[in-house]
Order: structure tokens, then C-alpha cells, then sequence
């Protein structure tokens, strides 16, 4: 009944594709990982293709069109028996997922600095402030237990595990180990998603 794969359109980067290529690749769930240039991404987005000219884009395999990263890791989530039945359950998927992106747009205030001095001062709010307070909460939550969904990745897992296990976390690995139960969460991740990070293409972030 599945005519074609589900295709994930993004740019060759993890970034906001990368927990929902981590779910379908746990899920062991055919897709099509579509990595565009710049010009693809153009050319595609001239043609009206992105809802609002943004990647990701997944293309499901029933041919619904769906935009805006977070929604589509929850749809991808629900699809794949990776978001939670109970309503507390899903608050803590939700507000872990809500304070990762609140992380990422304190590291995107690094990348987007527009001179030297702020993009030293945006790397001390970074490394400083923003990312010890993450660790401090995410800590307590990841306390006596293998991931934050308990024996299983849930939803909260993967959007955790596809920041965390990226090349540019080993500047704060240091930081990390302060943080024993969320550093140890983090080496299940590594462990549970062991062939797909030793296979999946080679990027920055
Ligand atoms: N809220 C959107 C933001 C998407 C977004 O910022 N996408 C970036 C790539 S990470 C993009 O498409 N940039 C190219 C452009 O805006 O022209 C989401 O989470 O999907």
C-alpha cells in the first residue's frame, strides 16, 4: 500500500532534519534522506514547493506535504509509537523539546554575530549561562533513568540525542560531565543510535 518512501528535504546538515531521520532510521522505517544545495533550494522554493519557503519539508509516503521542523518530528514521533499516550507524558516531551529549541537559538546567536565582539559575547552567554542552565534542568529530569522516556527513546530522546551527539558538543564535553546523569544519558544515545551515527553523512551541525 506504500507507493514511495517518506522523503525528508533538508540541506546537508543535521540541524533541524536530524530527529526525524534519527526516528525513521530507529524505527527501521524506509526514507528518502533528499539533501539540497543552495541552488536545489532555490530553484524548489521559487516553484512554490516549501509552505513557507522554509526546509525541512517531508514528503510522506502518502504524499501530504509537511512544513515546520518540530511539528514534523511530532507527527514522525506519533507515527512511529515514539510520543506518549499520557498527557503529563507528552507536557514532558513537549517542554523538553520547547527548551532545546530555546538552547539552539542561543547557539544560532553565535553563528549569526555579526562582528567579533558579539560573537564572543554570544559564546560566553552560550557556554556560560545558557547551556549550564540547560544542563541543570535536563539533569534532574534525566535522573534514575536510562532516557527521559524510561526504558525506551521517546519523542523528547531523539530531539536531545540529534543536538547532543552532534561534532560541535565535544567543546562542551567538559561542561557535560559536570552533569553526570544527563552525560550518561547522552552515552545511551550513543550507544542505542550507534549504527546510524557511525553511517550517517558526515557534518559540522
Ligand atoms: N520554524 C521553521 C524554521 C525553518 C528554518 O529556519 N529553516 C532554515 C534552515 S534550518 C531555512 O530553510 N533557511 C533558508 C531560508 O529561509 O531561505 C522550522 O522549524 O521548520
Amino acid at each position: 500500500r506504500r507507493q514511495m518512501p517518506h522523503k525528508i528535504y533538508y540541506f546537508d546538515l543535521y540541524g533541524r532534519a536530524e530527529a526525524a531521520r534519527m526516528m525513521y532510521s530507529h524505527a527501521k522505517v524506509e526514507f528518502e534522506d533528499i539533501r539540497l544545495t543552495k541552488e536545489q533550494f532555490a530553484e524548489m522554493k521559487e516553484a512554490g514547493k516549501f509552505e513557507f519557503g522554509q526546509l525541512p519539508l517531508l514528503e510522506t509516503d502518502d504524499g501530504k506535504s509537511l512544513s515546520q521542523s518540530v511539528a514534523i518530528n511530532r507527527y514522525v514521533a506519533r507515527t512511529n509509537g515514539y510520543y506518549p499516550e499520557d498527557p503529563v507524558e507528552q507536557w514532558a516531551n513537549d517542554s523538553a523539546v520547547d527548551a532545546l529549541g530555546d538552547l539552539a537559538m542561543n547557539a544560532m546567536k553565535i553563528h549569526f554575530a555579526p562582528n567579533e565582539e558579539a560573537k564572543t559575547a554570544a559564546i560566553e552567554n552560550y557556554m556560560g549561562k545558557a547551556m549550564p542552565a540547560f544542563l541543570e534542568k535536563f539533569d534532574k529530569r534525566a535522573e534514575g533513568k536510562k532516557f527521559m522516556g524510561g526504558d525506551k527513546m521517546m519523542f523528547a530522546d531523539f530531539c536531545t540525542a540529534a543536538f547532543f551527539c552532534s561534532p560541535g558538543m565535544a567543546q562542551a564535553a567538559d561542561l557535560i560531565a559536570k552533569y553526570p546523569a544527563f552525560a550518561a544519558m547522552v552515552e545511551a544515545y550513543k550507544a542505542e543510535l550507534a549504527d546510524y551515527l557511525a553511517n550517517r553523512p558526515k557534518c559540522a551541525f
